[in-house]
């Protein structure tokens, strides 16, 4: 059921919302009284809806329909040039105090940022149409799936939400079975005044995206883009959850989560986390170049873990759809994206061919002669410039991916037989090692590290510490997620049911800075080792940080590796261990007292052992 109502103040028959809910249908118009938008939709999720707002937007050049029989129902979103990523300095966390937003996020007064975003929200929508979209995270009938509203004026938001999360009656049947919703408040920032022309992608130079944990409260102005208005995704799943997940003993985490099967049939679901640009969607979608492994994808983003009632770690995926990355995505690094990706798919800021296909930048060995880029204009090899936005994006259903597991919405969610953490190192840290203990594991998760990519964003090569890599996504104070993941580790003792704890590097650097180890599908060699100690085959051999895999256990047939490089990556030198758990001591010393005893522990330990190893 959609329903159109002219006027937020006509109380006409099209104007009753679909809801008995007195808090939902009050909030909807107290919004509207604020932002006075020209009309309001209650979204049902319908697909017929989702072709209309299509249309809509092809109509109006937000979208272009790329052509049907390359791309089928497949479409093109250019952005505005201001508006292309997430913004983390607008990003706020207004709790009541500023110690439970904690040093690595931005902290603004609840009151006062109220203030100003009301001021903001003023008649924002003036010509727009108001939006609202009930939404889940996560699969009907989980103990951790969550109910959300948002409420925007964007109809780019409705339909990329629509592939996201579960929107409409499915969501809004939970909220009339009395569930808590999050409120989530979204607005381009861009009113449009009576016979005023739209523009393609409106937006607000003013971006605010803010949290309010406690009252489990999203505000967003000013942009469209991906995390900052897609409000399922990095605030509703990730910060706001992470603060639920705090207070009701569960964890949302910025992981991506695969089922393996072994050629034997031993099967293990891996929550991994790595921060940005190690490749997490690709090692979701992996190939296995062992025979007879399988590796099944059921997320690529986010994971929310619980203890069971057995005592086990079990994990869902809260998103149904992937907010991936093009550029670098191929036949080669991502095969199973590029099938994923056949059709039914929103691409942003990716550049368009001249027969009306997409195209970014390592899609192809050859760049086409002509395209159009990302900003619209003539492109050729010899612009100089990149043809696709660097963070240009693709939207996609999880159940279009060749690989989707079967489980990915199976509520009951997996067992997490091991979570893996992981970062870009050309150094240090060795291919794989298994954690010592969970609270070693969790020190390694606070401790994990990777070195900036792109020159852009600061110093090429610097070494970026990012806690579980949930540095802009933590909801609270970074020390009290690390003290949440000890007392996970209390409630899995009862049990004694742990998943392994494991650190990966697939980035470590030879002489002549040559990658040493091979990536990709090989990386489930790695997988493999991991499971042989899950099913006990095999023992580790004791370094400074954790359990190394013995040379001969690691799967290395077929692979063109010297044997030098093959003893080079595995190796650990106490010395380089020494100084960066000497360099991780900042981190632990910024977060304060709010840091764990058992963190400082793990850290003189690993120092220790150092020592005793040289
Ligand atoms: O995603 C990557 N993974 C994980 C795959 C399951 N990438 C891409 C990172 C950017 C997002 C990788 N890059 C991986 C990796 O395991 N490894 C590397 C480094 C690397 C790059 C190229 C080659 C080898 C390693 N080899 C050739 O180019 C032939
Ligand atoms: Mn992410």
């Amino acid at each position: 059921m959609t329903i159109i109502a002219d006027s937020p103040n006509t109380a006409s028959a099209a104007n009753v919302p679909p809801t008995t809910r007195a808090d939902l249908f009050e909030w909807v118009h107290g919004v509207a009284n604020l932002t006075k938008p020209a009309r309001i939709e209650w979204v049902d999720g319908s697909l017929a809806e989702k072709h209309r707002l299509i249309d809509e937007m092809v109509e109006a050049g937000t979208l272009i329909t790329l052509n049907s029989e390359l791309r089928p129902n497949s479409y093109l979103a250019r952005s505005h040039q201001d508006d292309v990523a997430r913004v983390e300095s607008r990003t706020f966390i207004c709790s009541e105090s500023e110690k439970d937003a904690g040093p690595t996020n931005n902290w603004a007064d609840p009151d006062e940022m109220r203030s100003t975003l009301s001021g903001l929200f003023t008649e924002s929508m003036r010509g727009r149409t108001m939006y609202v979209i009930p939404f889940l995270m996560g699969p009907v009938g989980s103990p951790v799936t969550r109910v959300g509203v948002e409420i925007t004026d964007s109809p780019y938001v409705v339909v990329s939400m629509g592939v996201m999360t579960r929107i409409g009656r499915t969501a809004l049947d939970v909220i009339e079975e009395g569930a808590p919703w999050v409120r989530a408040l979204h607005s381009v920032g861009a009113p449009l005044d009576r016979g005023e022309q739209d523009v393609e992608w409106p937006c607000n130079p003013t971006k605010y995206i803010c949290h309010f944990p406690e009252t489990r409260e999203i505000w967003s102005f000013g942009s469209a883009y991906g995390g900052n208005a897609l409000l399922g995704k990095k605030a509703f799943a990730l910060r706001i959850a992470s603060a639920m997940a705090r207070d009701e003993g569960w964890l949302a985490e910025h992981m991506m989560l695969v089922r393996i099967t072994s050629p034997e049939g031993q099967v293990a679901h891996i929550a991994a986390a790595f921060p940005s640009a190690c490749g997490k969607t690709n090692f979701a979608m992996m190939r296995p170049t062992l025979p007879g492994w399988q590796v099944e994808t059921l997320g690529d983003d986010i994971v929310w873990m619980w203890v069971d009632e057995n005592g086990l770690l079990r994990a869902i995926n809260p998103e149904a759809g992937f907010f991936g990355v093009a550029p670098g995505t191929s036949d080669s690094t991502n095969p199973v994206a590029m099938q994923t990706l056949w059709g039914n798919t929103v691409f942003t800021n990716v550049a368009l061919t001249d027969d009306g296909d997409v195209w970014w930048e390592g899609m192809t060995k050859e760049k086409p002669a002509h395209l159009v880029d990302w900003t619209g204009q003539d492109w050729t090899p010899d612009s100089g410039v990149p043809a696709a936005h660097p963070n240009s994006r693709f939207t996609v259903a999880i159940d279009q991916c060749p690989t989707a597991a079967a489980e990915w919405a199976d509520p009951r969610g997996v067992v997490v037989d091991a979570i893996v953490f992981g970062g870009r190192r050309s150094h240090t840290m060795p291919l794989v090692t298994e954690a010592r203990s969970w609270a070693h594991g969790v020190y390694l998760g606070a401790t994990m590290a990777s070195e900036r990519t792109a020159a852009a964003e600061g110093t090429l090569g610097e070494l970026r510490r990012d806690p579980f890599a949930m540095a802009p996504f933590t909801g609270y104070n970074v020390g009290d997620h690390w003290d949440h993941w000890l007392s996970i580790g209390e409630r899995l003792r009862v049990s004694g049911r742990f998943p392994r704890i494991f650190h990966v590097n697939w980035f470590r650097r030879g002489e002549g800075g040559r990658f040493l180890w091979p990536g990709f599908g090989d990386n489930v060699r790695v997988v493999k080792w991991m499971m042989d100690r899950l099913a006990g085959t095999v023992s580790g051999i004791d370094s400074p940080v954790g359990l190394l895999p013995k040379l001969g256990d690691l799967e290395l047939h077929g692979l063109d590796l010297a044997a030098d490089d093959a003893a080079e990556i595995l190796s650990v030198d106490s010395a380089e261990i020494e100084r960066d758990a000497r360099d991780a001591q900042s981190l632990l010393t910024l977060v304060g007292e709010t840091t764990p005893d058992v963190l400082w522990r793990e850290n003189s330990d690993t120092i220790d052992r150092c020592r005793e190893d040289s």
